[in-house]
């Protein structure tokens, strides 16, 4: 019995998180998993390899790779006969998926930095077609206009270290009033830090820096990081045990939202 797991680059760590928990629960449940990333991340290149998961005769899919409830909603009619689960919906779409719920992590950090004397906020986002970025940020906003406020700068990143810190040495060397940045993901959170520290700026003194994620190395940077947890191990067994479900017609194989929560170290005062 195999599974199909269809992601983005590996390369990243969250994504590597989820292949090595998609992985390890699928061998308890004695299913192989055949792993492909894609390039482009195209909806032909996904169709293709699709295709090559259907000649491999694998049981059902998951999906990591951010598709609008639209387009994840055509993808299924255009392959009923393979059962698709998504992993990079948004929380609110029709098709079978486990996701992640931005909404308390986001609102906890702004909130945390609110009540520590926060008023001028950067965001440093993910890419614009990263569905999960879409609502990590609106949701920042929301909090923010909801307490009144609203970001003095809103960047984009490509989830990398090293576009992050060249993002953030840009906004950083004109604008100096900023002291609170609220970041995507871990990794662009580290390449934040780097930049703010080679403009002599002091995490957590100067600027406060929150990332997303919390994959595994973030506690052991220094300053360790102040994120929101993605726990990602739950992440593989909820998609495996509801996928198993599915396949096998035994017990609830819905979809769910996982809960993100804040974790407070030494990145933010
Ligand atoms: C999302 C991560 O939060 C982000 O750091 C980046 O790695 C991205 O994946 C790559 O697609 S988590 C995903 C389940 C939305």
């Amino acid at each position: 019995r195999t599974l199909g797991f269809i992601t983005v680059s590996l390369a990243l760590h969250a994504p590597s998180q989820i292949a090595a928990a998609i992985k390890s629960h699928a061998a308890r449940a004695g299913y192989s998993v055949v792993i492909a990333t894609l390039e482009t991340g195209t909806l032909e290149e996904l169709q293709r390899s699709l295709n090559e998961m259907r000649a491999q005769k694998v049981d059902g899919v998951i999906i990591n790779l951010p598709l609008t409830a639209d387009a994840a909603a055509r993808l299924v009619d255009d392959n009923n006969d393979l059962l698709c689960q998504f992993l990079d919906v948004p929380a609110d779409s029709d098709v079978f998926h486990v996701s992640f719920d931005p909404r308390d992590g986001s609102r906890q950090s702004v909130e945390y930095l609110l009540h520590a004397g926060h008023e001028h906020f950067a965001l440093l986002a993910g890419p614009e077609h990263s569905v999960a970025s879409t609502m990590r940020l609106a949701c920042w906003q929301d909090v923010l206009n909801e307490h009144g406020r609203h970001a003095c700068a809103v960047l984009h990143g490509n989830w990398s270290s090293k576009d992050a810190w060249q993002q953030t040495l840009s906004l950083f060397r004109t604008r100096r009033d900023i002291t609170a940045l609220l970041v995507a993901n871990d990794q662009m959170a580290f390449g934040a830090m780097s930049a703010l520290d080679e403009l002599g700026l002091r995490v957590p003194q100067d600027v406060s820096v929150v990332g997303y994620d919390d994959t595994p190395d973030s506690a052991y940077f220094i300053p360790a990081l102040t994120t929101v947890e993605q726990d990602f191990n739950r992440l593989g067994a909820e998609s495996v045990s509801r996928m198993v479900a599915r396949l096998t017609h035994s017990g609830a194989g819905e979809s769910t939202l996982l809960p993100t929560r804040f974790i407070e170290r030494r990145s933010t005062a």
